[in-house]
């Protein structure tokens, strides 16, 4: 494994609750960074990303905060477009999940530049593919997957320079549980891979992550984007959009390691860790326990 480099963005001007700006210290007070350095990875915390405050405005048009949320995502894709190039593994520590954008945007172009196969894992509650048209809230973090897709604002679906950023047989979605009613249709016509609660109750995680990770070449780049709220309500409190009906503890683990035997992570977002919502800090516990699965703490004991 490549270097790690932990950068936070603490902001949640993509969200309405707030709270997910204090992510990324919350993982530091979890000790992510020392967590994976034992198991002997190399990893280095690059600090925190700036942009502006969140005003706390209405939606406009359906998109709340668009100008600052189009802010936050150019620092973002600036820094994982430089560590990437660096030959490094970004490791986005949110934030809200509109930050998803610049990361995978920043991702995607890196893929085009050298020959790689993109491969994109959406672990989340929340399917996040709306539009300002059919969002019910006008938060941005409900809208990634389409801007990523070519759906939504020019600032946004422009990002890397390529419209859309990626196909929609590129990115699979896992433990969704939570989709708008306008949303579902235009998840069907964008034509995203799903594998909700119910194909995981049906066949069990195992399974469904054979499917999901069915067909990675050599060459293939797989990045994650991790929405806390994937899990479990019960297990993970500290989230601002919570969903009860989430894999558990150990599916989660599993989930995690099959991810890792791939030995195709290559970047990484962990989103919407809302520390105003946790109970002390248990939350980010979890969820540096998950990572250091997702970078192969389990093969160490086989
Ligand atoms: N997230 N579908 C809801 C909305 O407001 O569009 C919830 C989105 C949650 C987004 O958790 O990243
Ligand atoms: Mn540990
Ligand atoms: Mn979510
Ligand atoms: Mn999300």
């Amino acid at each position: 494994m490549n270097k790690i480099r932990m950068m936070g963005a603490p902001t949640d001007v993509g969200a309405s609750r707030r709270g997910a700006s204090m992510g990324p210290a919350a993982l530091r007070v979890a000790e992510l960074q020392r967590s994976l350095q034992q198991h002997g990875l190399e990893v280095i915390d690059g600090g925190d990303l700036g942009g502006p405050a969140n005003p706390q405005q209405p939606p406009v048009q359906g998109l709340r905060h668009l100008e600052q949320v189009v802010q936050w995502n150019q620092a973002v894709f600036d820094a994982v477009s430089g560590s990437l190039a660096e030959g490094e593994v970004p490791l986005l520590m949110g934030g809200d999940h509109a930050l998803a954008v610049g990361s995978i945007a920043a991702v995607a172009r890196h893929c085009r530049t050298h020959g790689k196969d993109l491969r994109v894992l959406w672990l989340d509650a929340h399917a996040d593919a709306n539009t300002s048209q059919s969002t019910p809230t006008g938060n941005i973090h409900g809208m990634p997957v389409a801007c990523l897709l070519g759906v939504g604002p020019d600032a946004l679906t422009r990002m890397g320079g390529q419209t859309p950023a990626m196909q929609p047989q590129q990115i699979c979605q896992i433990g969704i549980r939570s989709v708008d009613r306008e949303e579902k249709r235009h998840l069907r016509e964008l034509g995203v891979r799903v594998f909700d609660m119910r194909h995981i109750d049906e066949y069990g995680m195992r399974a469904t992550m054979q499917e999901a990770l069915a067909g990675m070449e050599p060459d293939t780049h797989l990045h994650v984007s991790f929405d806390v709220d994937f899990l479990d309500a019960a297990l993970a409190p500290g989230v601002g959009t919570a969903v009860l009906g989430g894999p558990t503890y150990r599916e989660a683990q599993l989930c995690m390691e099959m991810i890792a035997d791939t030995g195709r992570l290559a970047s990484l977002d962990v989103m919407e860790l809302n520390p105003a919502c946790d109970v002390r800090n248990q939350t980010a516990e979890v969820v540096v326990d998950l990572v250091e699965s997702l970078f192969g703490k389990s093969t160490l004991i086989r």
